[in-house]
């Protein structure tokens, strides 16, 4: 047998709680609170409870939306740097709770919370440990506090699929800066939902991928070494962040985190700045096919509602998707080449339920294509990494060829990881070969999809 399949893992491997995220490729952003009404976009901390007052807030509409892009899941900024909380908590005196919405009743989180279950969304919540109100922080009860706040929103609105600690830190109201107890904050969180994965500059489990323009590192791996960094300006380089570390002790895989608009919040004279249905596609060549994950911002109004610049644009980003990622030509190839003309038939790969698949491992000189019996016009193949074995495929190379011409083109690539959609100015092929020519050890190969989209989406190259 020339190609086998590898029970060896070598190096880190993802954890269960990451392989669980890992099926969830692209999930929304909602940044909403005080300076939703103010608009500021880092609140000072001083705003007058009373400034949070939707008129029409419904978290039903956001996940109705959120569905209908096609989006898995959500992120909520249930407290932002000025430290207001979008649920009444027992730990600050500046909450929904001293609003006039809803006459100090509402509880943004639970709605959310529950309107998720409805529409079958993963719930996260983003809880900023900067705090420019709270009068504790910048002093050790301030940790304490944190930690009771992240213990109400776990029991009171969980389950919890991502928690989010931004890194920014600056001043609090006495003018100090906090030191933070992250062990602490981590022990709290394995403790009382482990099923939860934690985002920050260096994870535990999910890293930032170094800008929010949502653009991955190509290579990307799923590695990272932390030893010696911590969160915040601590924080390893943003090159590093944004192509992990080939060689690193963790698996922290990148989060690509990017607004559908200028600012993070809403402000009314950025309707018109709203990203277009092909940029979004852009961004997410650039993030999901760079094997990370999307998560797309997409801030509600001062309604409470997600303004219909936006999710038109998002219901566009979701037809192109469709339209583009419909037709998996790969499914009317008539075999797969396995490793020098051993071939197989073309379902061997096509398998999508993960507890029955057989994902293959390579070993030594490794090369498997597609085979046409008739050439087809084609622009864009989809590589995917079976990473509960690890990230191993340094190097790649695709080959287009054609049964009259040979070899039409060779394209080269990086890391495959979770999924590598590449496109290239189209083609007429017979057989599409992939050849690893370097790998850590041997790669496991999940799927290859072969597609024709609109030459306008075509990725452009600088
Ligand atoms: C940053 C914050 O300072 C921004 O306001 C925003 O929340 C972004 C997602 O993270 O660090």
């Amino acid at each position: 047998m020339l190609f086998a399949q590898s029970n060896d893992v070598i190096g880190p491997i993802p954890s269960k709680r990451q392989l669980h995220w890992n099926e969830v490729e692209y999930y929304v952003f909602f940044h909403f609170g005080p300076n939703t009404f103010t608009d500021l976009e880092w609140g000072k901390g001083t705003e007058h409870e009373e400034v949070f007052d939707p008129s029409q807030l419904d978290c039903r509409q956001w996940c109705r939306i959120a569905k209908a892009a096609g989006a898995q899941g959500i992120i909520i900024t249930a407290k932002h740097h000025d430290g207001f909380c979008l649920w009444p908590s027992r730990y600050s005196t500046h909450t929904v709770r001293e609003s006039k919405w809803q006459n100090g009743k509402g509880d943004v989180l639970k709605e959310l919370s529950q309107a998720c279950k409805e529409y079958g969304l993963r719930f996260g919540v983003y809880l900023s440990p900067w705090d420019r109100n709270h009068p504790k922080y910048g002093t050790p009860a301030y940790n304490e506090v944190f930690v009771n706040m992240m213990k109400e929103i776990i029991t009171n609105y969980g389950p919890l699929s991502e928690f989010w600690w931004d890194g920014a830190n600056g001043e609090g109201p006495n003018g100090k800066k906090q030191v933070y107890d992250w062990k602490r904050f981590e022990k709290t969180m394995r403790d009382l939902s482990p099923q939860t994965v934690v985002f920050s500059d260096i994870g535990p489990d999910i890293r930032w991928v170094g800008n929010e323009n949502g653009i991955a590192g190509d290579p990307n791996w799923n590695l990272l070494d932390t030893a010696g960094f911590t969160r915040g300006e601590g924080a390893p380089p943003t090159d590093t962040l944004n192509h992990g570390n080939a060689y690193g002790k963790n698996w922290i895989p990148a989060e690509c985190d990017v607004s559908i608009r200028p600012g993070w919040f809403y402000h009314q004279q950025e309707d018109d700045k709203v990203k277009t249905p092909a940029q979004l596609f852009d961004l997410y060549l650039k993030s999901v096919g760079r094997g990370a994950h999307l998560l797309l911002n997409v801030p509600p109004d001062r309604r409470g509602l997600i303004n219909e610049h936006d999710s038109i644009s998002l219901v566009g980003f979701k037809k192109l998707r469709d339209e583009n990622f419909g037709k998996n030509l790969a499914k009317q190839a008539k075999t797969y080449l396995i490793l020098h003309n051993r071939t197989r038939p073309a379902p061997g790969l096509h398998d999508d339920d993960t507890n029955t698949f057989e994902p293959l491992a390579w070993v030594n000189s490794p090369v498997a294509g597609v085979d046409f019996e008739n050439s087809h016009t084609i622009n864009c193949v989809v590589l995917k990494e079976y990473l509960a074995r690890g990230q191993h495929c340094e190097k790649f190379r695709l080959l287009l060829k054609n049964k009259k011409q040979g070899v039409l083109k060779e394209i080269t690539g990086t890391t495959i990881g979770r999924k590598r959609i590449i496109t290239f100015p189209a083609a007429d092929v017979n057989n599409i070969t992939l050849i690893i020519d370097a790998q850590k050890s041997p790669t496991s190969l999940a799927e290859i999809e072969i597609y024709l989209v609109d030459e306008q989406l075509v990725e452009q190259h600088p």
